[in-house]
């Protein structure tokens, strides 16, 4: 930098760089701050005399204020940096690093138990050759119920009042069946054997067995000669696999206008299980699953042709299925977010 010629501010740069190197902390640096930069400092004093100077003087002077304030500027930084170095290296050499002390071991977090069920689920149908697939949670009314044989004003759509959202037509799924229509849409004509996880949604008074949000896994199989034979050995193979081989399975007739037949699945409940009552409503069967063979309709909605090819599809409720195996009373704390209660798996 040029030197400075006005005697006074070379008499300021000067003193200024004295006081700041006989600093002895960062205290006094920050004393020295006030005394060169405050509001009534050295430097306000020193700039607020450029307008009492003749004309032809101002711009140098005001020039060569400008070099002081900076270098001043400079050497404070540096030397504040320098100060707070040697404040952290002392506090290092007061209290010495025991390198040799045992670390902290992480805390480990567990899976939650609603994916641990999911998990479960997929392995055993991974074992019968089921592909997992996911697909959308907002879907359109056509696939959630047109396409799945329910036409605006079907009866059937009351058993599934959903959240519309803000856009005509487009809402969040009741159930996990518009995604046999993806599928199907995707692999068509070739066969399929998948299971189609994921979250629905229904608008619904919420109870210890019934939430607005839970999941479902679907399951779809399609090909030549596909009966319910094939559906029934499935099911029990799934039921047996996740609840004990002793277990009892049960097909009742039900309704789905997406199926044809149409079934529910029960599984019988132990006896000497003190909950087994209340669990089955004194009746020692408990539902797992609605199921049946694909609705011709439906098939052909897919693009496949019901004249070559059947399918059959189930549709279960794995936090049903959890709460029956780990006795829990309260469908809320799944998603309550309570971790006394995720901690328990
Ligand atoms: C259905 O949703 C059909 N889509 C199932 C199906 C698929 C049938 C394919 C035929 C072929 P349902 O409304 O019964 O059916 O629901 C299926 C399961 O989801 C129930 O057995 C239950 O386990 C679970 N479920 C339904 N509503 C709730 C809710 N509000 N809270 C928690 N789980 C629920």
């Amino acid at each position: 930098m040029e030197p400075v010629s006005n005697p006074d501010l070379a008499l300021l740069l000067a003193t200024g760089t004295g006081d700041l190197s006989a600093c002895a902390d960062e205290a006094a640096l920050r004393v020295w701050n006030t005394r060169y930069f405050g509001e009534k400092g050295e430097m306000v004093a020193a700039m607020k005399k450029l307008p009492t100077l003749p004309p032809t003087e101002r711009k140098g002077y005001g020039q060569e204020a400008n070099r002081v304030k900076l270098q001043l500027g400079e050497a404070y930084g540096k030397a504040l940096e320098a100060e707070s170095e040697k404040a952290l290296l002392a506090s290092v050499n007061a209290t010495p690093l025991d390198i040799t002390l045992p670390g902290r071991p992480p805390r480990r977090g567990n899976l939650h138990p609603a994916t641990k069920m999911m998990r479960e689920i997929y392995g055993i149908f991974a074992d019968m050759g089921f592909q997992v697939f996911r697909t959308r949670e907002v879907e359109d009314d056509e696939t959630n119920f047109e396409l799945l044989n329910m036409p605006p004003h079907h009866p059937a759509r009351d058993m599934w009042d959903t959240f519309h959202t803000t856009t005509p037509g487009v809402l969040l799924r009741t159930h996990t069946s518009p995604g046999q229509i993806h599928v199907m849409k995707q692999f068509c004509p070739g066969p399929i054997r998948a299971v189609l996880p994921g979250m629905c949604y229904r608008f619904e008074a919420i109870s210890t067995r019934s939430e607005i949000q839970f999941q479902q896994v679907e399951g779809l199989a399609i090909g030549e000669g596909v009966t319910m034979a094939d559906l029934k050995g499935t099911i029990g193979a799934f039921a047996r696999r996740l609840f004990g081989q002793e277990r009892q399975v049960r097909f009742r007739s039900s309704y789905f206008p997406f199926t044809e037949p149409s079934i529910e699945v029960d599984i019988d409940w132990p006896k000497e299980d003190p909950n087994a009552d209340r669990l089955t409503k004194g009746t020692g069967w408990l539902e797992i699953m609605g199921a049946g063979m694909i609705h011709p309709t439906v098939l052909r909605n897919g693009g496949y042709d019901p004249e070559k090819v059947s399918g059959f599809a189930f549709g279960m409720g794995p936090q049903r299925i959890a709460m029956l195996r780990h006795a829990i009373d309260n469908i809320r704390l799944f998603w309550g977010n309570d971790l006394r209660f995720l901690s328990r798996f």
